[in-house]
């Protein structure tokens, strides 16, 4: 048996920073969930380096949060001790016998440089058994047509490493990506072959072959999407280690135990789940916002379902609440601004009494159920933010504009391009705000 453990996607360095209260964390180094984080993966470390047996920690990306695409701040401090501290811990325990094996994701590297906070902010080399593999590798594997791969002759077994990549910001380097990955095919089944990645076939991060099962991998161990998942027979997903928004909370989170038999190449997949190390409620509310009530009838009824999460009436870091409300019915703009008006007035008065609740987050969001998702993201986001009657109001812009320059093009066309480029940006600025 070969037995590898396969986790990912640990981001370290995350805060939850929406609706939070700073008690604690200001008197603290860190945020209160930033903590439970770092917490969760010193201990999980402890118990990987103890398990019997195992002959490789395989991490498959993002062990840093930051930086991020919506962050170029570098880790914070707390996050590279604790870094720092899990890797003493898993290699002082494993006596440095066992190699940890990690492949940047997108998250926890400097955009256009060639250090990552890997290098900057520890010094990898003082882990001699501390296999790293960034986007740089890739790229000069992919220059010269070599496979990005990583032998153990004595326990036979062979990884094929596939740090991120975004195809879609690198498109001249998608077909030499196309070309190059025929060296990633396994060249003989003496050894394991195990296939290592960060991304996914959803945002289009991870390539068709690795997906698939043309390549014949023993064990393909990925990593970026953020709860358990299992592709195929062979193709797992160990999600992190704590759900770190509201989106994943009801996602599983843990890691894996992967046990391979070397002559029959069966599979034993045990999922150690961590997010039931959670202490504290973490909850998706939903309020039914009636067309009959009044704004205080609604109050009301609001107060009773916080109440329900008051605990024991002190302000504990590690048990306090992270709540989201979603605020559904049918909603005029005048009611939509009485509610975010009156959210924004229950979270104050909770925050500015510490002493009498247990929340740290209280987040919401308005919606309107005559509208449909996709009208959301057309005509009632864009109204929020811009525009009454963004499409007519675009189209008088681009016929005003074109009849200045006296230049004849598709009027519609533009209005509609323009309309998308809208559309994508404010679902962007939508997807940034869950996180
Ligand atoms: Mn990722």
């Amino acid at each position: 048996m070969v037995k590898l453990i396969h986790m990912a996607d640990t981001h370290l360095g995350y805060k939850a920073r929406r609706g939070t209260i700073n008690k604690w964390a200001i008197e603290n180094y860190s945020k209160p969930y930033e903590q439970e984080i770092y917490d969760c993966f010193l201990s999980v470390m402890e118990q990987i380096s103890k398990i019997k047996d195992i002959d490789f920690l395989v991490h498959c990306g993002d062990i840093f949060h930051h930086p991020s695409q919506y962050s170029s701040y570098p880790p914070p401090e707390p996050a590279r001790r604790i870094l720092i501290q899990g890797l003493q811990i898993f290699f002082d325990n494993t006596k440095n016998q066992i190699p940890f094996i990690y492949i940047e994701g997108n998250h926890g590297v400097f955009r256009g440089y060639e250090y990552t906070p890997l290098e900057s902010h520890l010094n990898k080399d003082q882990y001699p058994n501390l296999y790293y593999f960034k986007e740089r590798d890739l790229i000069r594997a992919i220059k010269s047509n070599i496979p990005l791969s990583l032998e153990f002759a004595d326990k036979k077994v062979r990884f094929y490493l596939f740090p991120y990549f975004e195809f879609k910001s690198f498109e001249t380097y998608t077909s030499a990506y196309n070309n190059w990955i025929k060296n990633q095919q396994p060249k003989d089944n003496e050894y394991i072959n195990i296939a290592v990645a960060h991304g996914s076939a959803s945002d289009d991060t991870l390539h068709s072959k690795v997906n698939s099962d043309d390549f014949n991998y023993d064990y393909v161990a990925l990593g970026h999407e953020h709860g358990f998942k299992q592709l195929s027979k062979n193709h797992y997903y160990s999600g992190g280690l704590l759900p770190l928004n509201f989106k994943e909370r009801y996602e599983n989170q843990g890691y894996l135990i992967v046990d391979i038999n070397e002559s029959t190449r069966e599979l034993i997949v045990k999922r150690i789940s961590t997010d039931e190390l959670l202490k504290r409620p973490f909850g998706i509310i939903d309020i039914d916002a009636k067309a009959k009530y009044s704004i205080t009838d609604l109050e009301n009824h609001i107060l009773n379902e916080i109440n329900k999460f008051m605990g024991e009436g002190n302000f504990n870091h590690q048990t306090s609440a992270r709540l989201k409300l979603n605020i559904k019915g049918e909603m005029t703009f005048e009611k939509n601004w009485q509610i975010n008006e009156m959210m924004a007035k229950i979270r104050r008065n909770l925050f500015s009494h510490p002493d009498e609740h247990n929340i740290l987050q209280l987040i919401w969001k308005v919606l309107d159920i005559s509208e449909t998702l996709e009208d959301d993201l057309s005509t009632g986001l864009i109204l929020d933010y811009i525009l009454e009657k963004p499409d007519d109001e675009f189209k008088t812009f681009v016929r005003e504009k074109l009849s200045e320059d006296e230049t004849e093009y598709d009027i519609e066309k533009l209005t509609d391009y323009g309309m998308n480029a809208i559309k994508r940006a404010l679902r962007l600025m939508e997807k940034e705000k869950e996180v």
